[in-house]
């Protein structure tokens, strides 16, 4: 499974803090210790969806910053295909793009630049007018779309991650089952296109949200989800990446999880 580091992210308050600051130290800090904790990627978002040219400007300076401490490539997260845009100019490597949707000028916008910088792309499976569908049928469908658009662009499809897009288990109790769902059909009928979610919904209004997580981790994992956006640093979900590959039937002769025993990472 591919890790997707969470936590440059502006919708955390010490983080949006630090970007307002121009705080290099702490940035640089989060950047690291993600790294060493084993991410594939960082997500980067500075999120402030009414001034494009501000985040435009935070990128311009979170880029460089963010890739002189750690040495992996980052998943740019934002709305506007003009930061998107600023930040690919910047970025050393093959970045992956966070995210576009079933939304023809997203589409049209975003991939041809996806496509010149060899980048991964997340697509949501939602679309402008409908948001995002109540049916694992109406999710698919739209993957399908983006699948062929894709193609039509030229971009590869091993570089689509979709994103079945979770809603929380309280707002209704079949939440989880019908993204379980959506990710066992992509996997079937849009092969080699990947998949992907971030965790924390899932148990947003419930108490020991931590417990669903890492549980939910699990299943996804079983139903063959290749990456995920979490915190790296948080060892108790690290540990449950070579579980949930063992119990998924993707670990030949163990090897994955006795390495991990022996490494120390099946240790809170
Ligand atoms: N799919 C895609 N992108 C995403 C998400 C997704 N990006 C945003 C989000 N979901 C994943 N990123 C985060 C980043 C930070 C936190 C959670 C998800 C986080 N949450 C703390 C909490 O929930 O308690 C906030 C507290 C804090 O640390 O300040 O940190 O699903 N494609």
């Amino acid at each position: 499974m591919e890790i997707i580091g969470e936590k440059i992210n502006t919708t955390r308050k010490r983080l949006e803090q630090a970007v307002r600051e121009r705080n290099a130290a702490f940035i640089q800090d989060l950047a690291r210790k993600q790294a060493a904790a084993g991410a594939d990627y960082l997500d980067v978002n500075s999120g402030m969806p009414l001034y494009a040219e501000q985040e435009a400007e935070d990128f311009a300076w979170l880029v460089p910053l963010i890739q002189d401490a750690a040495d992996i490539p980052l998943c740019i997260d934002s709305a506007h295909p003009l930061v998107i845009e600023t930040a690919l100019k910047l970025h050393k490597g093959n970045a992956m793009i966070n995210s576009i949707n079933g939304d023809p000028a997203k589409i049209e916008s975003v991939l041809p630049l996806a496509k010149e910088y060899r980048c991964k792309v997340i697509a949501l499976t939602s679309s402008r007018q409908g948001g995002i569908p109540a049916t694992s049928v109406e999710r698919i469908k739209i993957a399908e779309k983006i699948a062929e658009e894709s193609q039509r662009f030229g971009f590869p499809i091993e570089n689509l991650y979709f994103d079945p897009l979770v809603m929380p288990l309280s707002t209704d109790h079949r939440n989880a089952v019908v993204f379980l769902e959506t990710v066992r059909e992509i996997k079937k009928s849009l092969s080699p296109a990947r998949t992907v979610s971030g965790l924390s919904n899932i148990s947003y209004g419930l108490p020991k949200r931590k417990r669903i997580n890492h549980a939910f981790l699990a299943l996804a994992i079983g139903c063959g989800m290749d990456a995920a956006i979490l915190d790296p640093t948080d060892k108790e979900i690290m540990a449950m990446l070579p579980v949930g590959e063992l119990l998924a039937g993707n670990d030949p002769d163990c090897t994955g999880y006795l390495v991990a025993y022996r490494e120390g990472r099946l240790e809170a």
